[in-house]
């Protein structure tokens, strides 16, 4: 879509730390990292939200792929959060999908807008 951040990423356009690609999805470095690991998992394809009827298979690729991300960065064993901030109220920034993957440090248990550290 034309003037989104994450589909100039996705296409190449703009540069980004890659951690995983595929013909579907992207991971990548969060440019502004609230935890040890912070990787952001999009779609190539444009969706603003998660609630704009993404396929079920793509919703599963794209949270399959945030779960191998997170094995990857050897999350699994100390725990992990998938995060996806949609709307006004989660304050989402970027309005084309993206999960977060934080870990490595213990999280607050509180608010789930961000995985900041206790
Ligand atoms: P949110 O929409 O609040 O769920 O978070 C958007 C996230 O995207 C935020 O953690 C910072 C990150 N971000 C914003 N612009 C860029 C960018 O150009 N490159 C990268 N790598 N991350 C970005």
């Amino acid at each position: 879509m034309d003037g989104c951040i994450f589909c100039k990423i996705a296409s190449g356009e703009l540069p980004a730390a890659k951690v995983y690609e595929d013909e579907r999805v992207l991971a990548f470095e969060d440019l502004n990292p609230q935890m040890p690991v912070h990787t952001l998992v999009i779609p190539k394809k444009h969706y603003s939200t998660i609630a704009d009827g993404i396929p079920d298979d793509e919703m599963g690729h794209l949270f399959n792929t945030a779960v191998r991300v997170a094995e990857a960065k050897g999350l699994v064993g100390p725990g992990f959060r998938l995060t996806v901030n949609t709307g006004a109220d989660a304050q989402q920034t970027v309005h084309h999908i993206h999960v977060h993957v934080c870990g490595g440090a213990p999280m607050n248990s509180g608010s789930p807008k961000q995985s900041a550290p206790q």
